[in-house]
């Protein structure tokens, strides 16, 4: 398969951590200003190969927070965050993100919020060729009135941003935490109208991974050890494939992060197999020195993906998006368009 084909064929991204798609080159604009040293440490994070834990790529986060603590930087990781995606022919892209206060720089969780949906909007007066969506994402290490606040300012923002903020993310480290506590506010929030899209089993987690099931969330994160063979169960796999809940797969992070031991035993092949509505997503491009267009590519290559596979996979990415059904016809024809001449 040519990555050329992968970056031609137009694509929806629906698993991405704004912090964690950060390029090098932002990274360079942001700490060269911020502070020279840290940057030194965020090259060699940077270093291909470096992010070679789940522990690992956590370390990343919080040096990459150092250069995210104002809303100025916020601004331009989004800004460039999209214009790269839409590089790569993403046509539609979901972001989320962590709201953080920093009282020294004065940034608070509505100001960062803000600074995001400037952002978008900004590359929506510019007319690139891409829809963006927000999601506000709960650190499953937070307690519940956290958790509270964030549904609380995803319900307010979604009014505001005139339907630009569409849900909830569930994320942050899967060995820290007991995201079972946090079950009430997330089915609140579900009830409030928001859309959910959870980090679930990223690591074994069976009991937690029932209570959370039990919401029906619109979307898994991962989901790398729901099976039985990857310290899941059966009941699990039946929960999911009966609900027909959509699963975000994201190849690379979890080689990198060791969830799953090689790219061939990667859980995609199981529920592609079963007709599972899977979307192929990045998590974070810059950690991960990844791009949508080779995360494609690589599932091709490693699971024998012919082009209309390919093309396919990502037309029906377009039935698991958080929009209305006008932005869906609208991809809908896009993508028929390519169809006619490319395959
Ligand atoms: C779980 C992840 C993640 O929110 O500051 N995040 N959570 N599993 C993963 N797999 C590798 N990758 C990223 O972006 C960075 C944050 O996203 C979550 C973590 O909470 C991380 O701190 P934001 O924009």
């Amino acid at each position: 398969m040519s990555l050329d084909f992968c970056k031609r064929t137009p694509k929806v991204e629906l698993h991405a951590h704004l912090n964690g798609s950060i390029s090098r080159e932002t990274i360079e604009k942001l700490a060269m200003k911020k502070n020279p040293e840290l940057y030194k440490d965020l090259r060699i994070c940077f270093d291909k190969g470096k992010a070679e834990t789940l522990d690992n790529v956590f370390q990343m986060f919080k040096l990459i927070h150092q250069i995210s603590d104002n809303t100025e930087a916020i601004y331009t990781i989004a800004y460039d965050v999209i214009h790269e995606f839409s590089a790569d022919n993403v046509k539609y892209l979901e972001l989320r993100s962590t709201p953080r206060d920093v009282p020294s720089s004065g940034m608070t969780k509505s100001s960062y919020i803000e600074a995001i949906l400037k952002a978008i909007e900004d590359c929506h007066k510019e007319n690139l060729d891409i829809v963006v969506k927000f999601l506000l994402a709960i650190d499953r290490r937070n307690d519940l009135s956290v958790a509270k606040e964030t549904v609380d300012l995803a319900e307010r923002y979604s009014r505001l941003s005139g339907g630009t903020v569409v849900g909830i993310d569930l994320s942050g480290d899967p060995t820290v935490g007991d995201a079972c506590t946090l079950v009430p506010i997330l089915r609140d929030a579900k009830f409030r109208g928001l859309k959910l899209a959870l980090h679930l089993a990223e690591v074994p987690a069976v009991e937690e991974t029932e209570e959370v099931l039990k919401i029906l969330p619109d979307r898994i994160g991962h989901g790398t050890c729901l099976h039985p063979n990857a310290g899941g169960s059966q009941g699990l796999v039946d929960t999911v494939l009966q609900h027909r809940i959509p699963l975000e797969l994201c190849l690379t992070s979890n080689v990198i992060c060791q969830t799953v031991a090689h790219v061939d035993n990667h859980h995609f092949k199981y529920w592609y197999d079963q007709g599972h509505p899977c979307a192929i997503c990045t998590d974070d491009k810059g950690v991960f020195s990844t791009s949508l267009s080779e995360e494609y590519c690589l599932a091709a290559e490693t699971f024998g993906l012919t082009r209309k596979d390919i093309w396919t996979l990502s037309y029906n990415c377009i039935d698991m998006i958080f929009a209305e059904e006008a932005v869906k016809q609208d991809l809908k024809s896009k993508w028929n368009s390519v169809k006619s001449y490319e395959l």
